[in-house]
C-alpha cells in the first residue's frame, strides 16, 4: 500500500492508501464512525462501519483525540467531504493511545491566548497554526530565492557581538568568558557591511534579539531578519530592491500556499494588489498627512504604531516613507547632502495596520563623520575599530535594509499578533515552552 500524505490523496482516487497521522476528531453515529485524521499536510474524514469491518470499528471506537495511528483505506471522491475525498477505512493501527485519564489538553473549542501559548508545543498541531508555519516556510524560501536570483550571496552574521547596532537600550547581555560582556546581536548589518565590501552584494538571514520592554502585538524579543547589503548601492536602489523582494514573497505565497491562506481565512484579493511600484512619501509629506488627519505630531517626532496605521491605511500596498530626521535614526545612517538634518533612509509600512516591516538606509562611508557619530552616540570606539577599518580601506557608498520576517508573515496571514507566526515565540513575559 503506498504511504501517502493527505495533501496528495486526490492523486489516488479509487485506490487503497496508507496515511500516517493522528486522530483529530471522532464522530460516532451508531454503527458508523466518522474519524477525522490529520498528518500535518491536511485533514481527511474517514468512515468505518461496524457491519463491514468490526476490527477497525472496535479499534477506533472511543479512540482519544491526538492518538497517533496508521490508517489504510480506499480514497473515495465525495463532494460533501471537506477536501473532496473520504477515506473508506479497511485497517487501523493505533501507534500510541492518548490515555482517557489524561486527555489532550487542546480541545476543539475556543481557548484563551495564555493557555494556548503555554501549550505552544501542542497548539501548533491545529490546522490553522500548521498552515501559518507552512506559509512562514514558503515566505522564507521565497525571500532567499529572490535574493539569490539577484546575485546576493548569503553571508551570515554572528549572534554574539561586542557592540550595539540598534541603540544600547535593547541589548541582551551575556558573560563571555575572559572577554567580559558580550551582547546578543540586534541586527547583522554591521557585519554584512564588511562582507559586502568583500563580495559586493550579500545578505544575512537569522535570528536577532532585542530586550524590548514593549508588550505590543508587533514585538518579539527574538525575531528573524533578512538583511541585504550592497556595495556601491544608494538609497533608491534599496527601495527598489525592497519593493521587489516584498512583492515576490507575497506573490510566491499566493501561488504556492493557496490552501493555507484559505485555512487562515486571509482575503487574498488584498494581497494580490501587492505589486511594484509601491508608493513613496517623504517624512515631511508623512507629517503633513498625519497633521491633516488630526494627529498631534510635529517635525522631528518618531512614528508609533498609530501613526504608521494612519499612513499605511491610505494605500492598498506597502508604502515607503523616506528621509526621516537624522536625530531620531541610528548612528550609521548617511545624512542627505543637501539637508543633513534628514537621513538617507526608509521604512516600509505594511497595509492593514501591520506597521513597519522594513527599516533600511544608506550608510555613512566617510571615516571622520562616522567616528564623530560613534562618539555622539556614546558608543565604544574600541569595539568599532574593525567597522571603522571599512572606511579606511576602500570605502564606498553602500546601503541595505532589514526585513522583519514575523511582521511580514503576520501581515500575509492576517494574524492579529506576531506571536502566532513563529514556532516558539519569545516575548517580555514568555520563555516557556
Ligand atoms: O531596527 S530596524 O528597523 N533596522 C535594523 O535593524 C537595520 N540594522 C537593518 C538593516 O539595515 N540591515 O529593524 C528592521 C525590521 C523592522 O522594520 C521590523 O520589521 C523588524 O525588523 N523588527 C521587529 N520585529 C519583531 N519584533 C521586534 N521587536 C522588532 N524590531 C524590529
Amino acid at each position: 500500500m503506498p504511504v501517502v500524505t493527505i495533501e496528495s490523496v486526490g492523486q489516488f482516487a479509487g485506490q487503497l492508501v496508507t496515511i500516517q497521522g493522528w486522530l483529530y476528531n471522532l464522530r460516532e453515529a451508531g454503527k458508523l464512525l466518522f474519524p477525522i485524521f490529520r498528518d500535518g499536510t491536511g485533514t481527511i474524514q474517514g468512515v468505518v462501519s461496524a457491519k463491514e469491518n468490526s476490527g477497525a470499528f472496535n479499534a477506533l471506537k472511543g479512540l482519544t483525540q491526538e492518538s497517533s495511528c496508521i490508517v489504510t483505506g480506499k480514497v473515495n471522491p465525495d463532494a460533501r467531504a471537506p477536501g473532496g475525498f473520504e477515506l473508506h477505512i479497511s485497517e487501523i493501527h493505533v501507534v500510541q493511545r492518548v490515555a482517557e485519564s489524561d486527555p489532550y489538553p487542546i480541545q476543539l473549542k475556543e481557548h484563551g491566548p495564555d493557555f494556548l501559548l503555554e501549550n505552544r508545543h501542542l497548539w501548533m498541531r491545529t490546522p490553522r497554526q500548521a498552515a501559518i508555519l507552512r506559509i512562514r516556510a514558503q515566505a522564507i524560501h521565497a525571500a532567499r530565492n529572490y535574493l539569490d536570483s539577484q546575485g546576493y550571496v548569503l553571508t551570515d552574521a554572528p549572534m554574539f557581538t561586542p557592540a550595539a547596532c540598534e541603540g544600547t537600550t535593547t541589548l541582551f547581555e551575556v558573560e563571555y568568558f575572559d572577554e567580559g560582556k558580550a551582547y546578543l546581536t540586534q541586527s547583522g548589518q554591521l557585519y554584512i557591511e564588511a562582507t559586502a565590501a568583500a563580495l559586493g552584494k550579500v545578505y544575512c538571514f537569522g535570528p536577532v534579539f532585542r530586550a524590548e520592554k514593549s508588550k505590543t502585538r508587533r514585538h518579539l524579543t527574538e525575531f528573524w531578519m533578512c538583511e541585504p547589503e550592497a556595495a556601491y548601492a544608494e538609497l533608491a536602489d534599496m527601495m527598489l530592491l525592497g519593493e521587489n523582494l516584498v512583492s515576490h514573497i507575497v506573490q510566491d505565497v499566493i501561488a504556492h500556499r493557496p490552501r493555507e491562506l484559505e485555512a487562515v481565512g486571509r482575503d487574498v484579493s488584498k494581497l494580490s494588489a501587492v505589486r511594484p511600484p509601491f508608493p513613496r512619501i517623504s517624512y515631511d509629506e508623512a507629517i503633513a498627512i498625519l497633521q491633516k488627519s488630526g494627529k498631534d505630531v510635529k517635525w522631528g517626532d518618531d512614528f508609533g504604531g498609530d501613526e504608521e496605521t494612519v499612513l499605511s491605511s491610505q494605500y492598498d500596498r506597502p508604502v515607503m516613507v523616506h528621509h526621516y530626521p537624522t536625530a531620531i535614526k541610528a548612528f550609521y545612517m548617511q545624512p542627505d547632502a543637501e539637508r543633513p538634518d534628514r537621513a538617507l533612509c526608509f521604512d516600509m509600512l505594511a497595509p492593514e495596520g501591520y506597521g513597519e516591516i522594513i527599516g533600511g538606509s544608506q550608510r555613512i562611508h566617510d571615516y571622520d563623520l562616522l567616528i564623530r557619530r560613534i562618539r555622539e552616540h556614546g558608543l565604544s570606539e574600541k569595539s568599532f575599530q574593525w567597522y571603522l577599518d571599512l572606511r579606511r580601506y576602500g570605502s564606498v557608498p553602500h546601503s541595505g535594509f532589514g526585513l522583519g520576517i514575523e511582521r511580514t508573515i503576520a501581515w500575509i496571514c492576517g494574524t492579529t499578533h506576531i506571536r502566532e507566526v513563529i514556532p516558539f515565540p519569545r516575548m517580555l513575559y514568555r520563555i516557556y515552552p
